[in-house]
């Protein structure tokens, strides 16, 4: 690691690193042994949300040097540059304002000056009003049939927030039309959905930012030859597709009316976006109230991050404690669990979220990041998880740090079941920290009656360290609000860390050459010239393209 580097080199970051050894050093449970107050002193909560960092390799020392260094580093002058709409996004040229999707009517956030509120209220009044004339069945059909499927049409930030968030609301949507979606380019998934669907209770979203997005438009383009190929006329397209964009002209080129367009702006990337007309399908699935709720929460949650003082807010207590895990501890990378089937899609949602925003190695100043950034984020709804991997967080050769996110009170009246939830999800941050000592197993084993010689055969297969760290953020329940607080958490999460690192969180550079490189090979596979390549790229493209021709 270079020393010269602001951030290494920082007093702060020179004051952390010894504390490294201690911290991989002393139990947690030791920890907790030694200080009766440890849960309350590292556990905070805010936006209705509880975050308990407790069982985290943290103590008095880390926690104080890893706030100094969030202060060295500018965190809050960072914070409210972007919260007052300068242009953060420096390699875009972009202010980055997701937090005005959320606010209230009477917010004063400007970009360059120009006032943002009142285009983001008239959007949002309009989206709203169409979702809820969809849902009444005001808004039909060509032929006058009531919308029974949505189908969101669109492909990374204009599919994972709103896919993830209907489904984690589904519980509460009340009555309404069946929300689909379909982001991927493989022929798969548009015609799984659309073999369930009636073109005539059909109505697509095209979700696209640019609407220039190869899947969304191919996909768009298949599900509007479905339509009139179902028996519709052209003129049947304008009931039929609406579009969420900031693209106007191409949205009209493809054969919407403009009308029908819902657009947002360019300071909202898209993985930020789910607060914005992106946000429709959530919308018309769980109605206007529910979409206000959400954004209720996630202006609760802004408040909180612009407002609380370092030492009690979430975001940046989150950020500073994944920042250590990473930098200091090494740790490679992030499990999300949240036990709530509903947010199956979270972990999915978040690893966008994170590794498209700090997946970085490049500084803002155009120097490599001397350190570790963004750890691989994955993860699964428990209990499934207990039963596949987790096996290697008890016992596996890397430290992989949890958050267990759990809702206290269930969306369903089985009461039992969450009782069993709720104690798995605590069980297994507990025996991540405590592990189980030789001497344990001993006494579970001899209790059963096996033999002295088969005790000491098994025990080190049944023996396992724990000290292995975790967070748990508690949610009140699975409302729209505490999902809102939820996601405007990490969001709020992923930009300290930004800050931390010197990196730009809100580009994705890395991205385009695949999406270049797929051009050509696209070109060629339909029988034009081959292009220059490597051997294995050329041998690759030649057999796909003897099986395309054959088939
Ligand atoms: C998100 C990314 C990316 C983007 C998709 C879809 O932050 O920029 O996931 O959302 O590539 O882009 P369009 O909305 O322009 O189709």
């Amino acid at each position: 690691m270079s020393p010269e580097h602001p951030l290494s080199a920082s007093p702060a970051w020179q004051a952390l690193a010894p504390l490294r050894s201690r911290a991989l050093e002393l139990l947690l449970a030791r920890r907790f042994a030694d200080d009766p107050d440890r849960a309350r002193r590292y556990t905070a909560t805010g936006a209705g949300l509880t975050l308990d960092f407790s069982k985290q390799a943290i103590d008095g020392p880390t926690l104080a040097g890893l706030l100094a260094m969030a202060r060295e580093r500018g965190v809050e002058a960072l914070r409210d540059a972007m919260l007052a709409g300068q242009r953060v996004n420096p390699t875009e040229g972009r202010a980055v304002l997701h937090v005005a999707l959320r606010a209230p009517l009477d917010a004063q956030i400007a970009v360059d000056g120009v006032a943002v509120m009142p285009d983001v209220l008239a959007v949002r009044e309009r989206m709203l009003a169409f979702a809820e004339a969809v849902r009444r069945g005001d808004w039909r059909g060509h032929g006058g049939e009531p919308i029974r499927d949505v189908v969101n049409i669109g492909i990374g930030g204009s599919d994972l927030g709103p896919r993830m968030a209907c489904e984690a609301l589904a519980a509460g949507a009340g009555a309404g039309p069946c929300i689909h979606f379909v982001s991927n380019v493989d022929g798969h998934a548009l015609a799984s959905v659309l073999a369930r669907l009636k073109p005539q209770t059909t109505l697509f979203v095209i979700a696209s930012k640019t609407f220039t997005t190869l899947e969304t438009m191919r996909n768009a383009t298949s599900a509007r030859a479905w339509l009139l190929a179902g028996g519709l006329p052209e003129g049947a397209v304008a009931r039929h597709f609406v579009a969420v964009s900031t693209n106007a002209a191409a949205v009209s080129a493809f054969g919407i009316d403009t009308a029908h367009m819902f657009g947002f702006w360019d300071w909202v990337g898209g993985r930020f976006s789910m607060w914005s007309a992106v946000g429709l399908s959530i919308a018309l699935a769980i109605g206007a109230e529910g979409f206000r709720a959400l954004l209720d929460g996630a202006h609760q949650m802004d408040r909180h991050f612009a407002e609380a003082p370092l030492e009690a807010n979430l975001p940046v207590l989150l950020a500073l404690v994944g920042l250590w895990n990473r930098d200091f501890l090494g740790y490679p990378s992030l499990c999300i669990a949240p036990y709530a089937e509903p947010l199956a899609r979270l972990p999915a949602y978040l690893q966008q979220l994170e590794m498209e925003s700090n997946g970085k190695s490049v500084g803002l100043d155009g120097h490599p990041v001397p350190v570790p950034t963004c750890p691989v984020i994955w993860g699964e709804p428990g209990t499934n998880g207990q039963h596949a991997f987790f096996q290697l967080l008890h016992q596996g050769t890397d430290v992989v740090p949890v958050d267990f996110i759990l809702p206290l009170r269930p969306s369903h009246g089985l009461p039992d079941h969450h009782r069993l939830l709720v104690a798995n999800c605590i069980a297994q941050s507990k025996a991540l920290m405590v592990g189980r000592s030789a001497e344990a197993v001993r006494a579970e084993l001899s209790g059963a009656g096996l033999p002295a010689a088969e005790i000491e055969r098994l025990v080190p297969h049944r023996t396992f360290a724990g000290n292995r760290p975790s967070s748990t953020i508690l949610l009140p329940d699975l409302s729209p609000r505490a999902l809102g607080a939820l996601v405007a958490l990490y969001e709020h999460k992923v930009f300290v860390q930004g800050a931390l690192w010197g990196i730009n969180s809100f580009d994705q550079w890395g991205v385009e050459l695949g999406k270049q490189l797929a051009g050509g090979i696209a070109d060629e596979l339909a029988g034009g010239p081959a292009g220059a390549h490597d051997a294995s790229t050329a041998a690759l493209i030649a057999q796909a393209r003897s099986a395309l021709d054959a088939s």
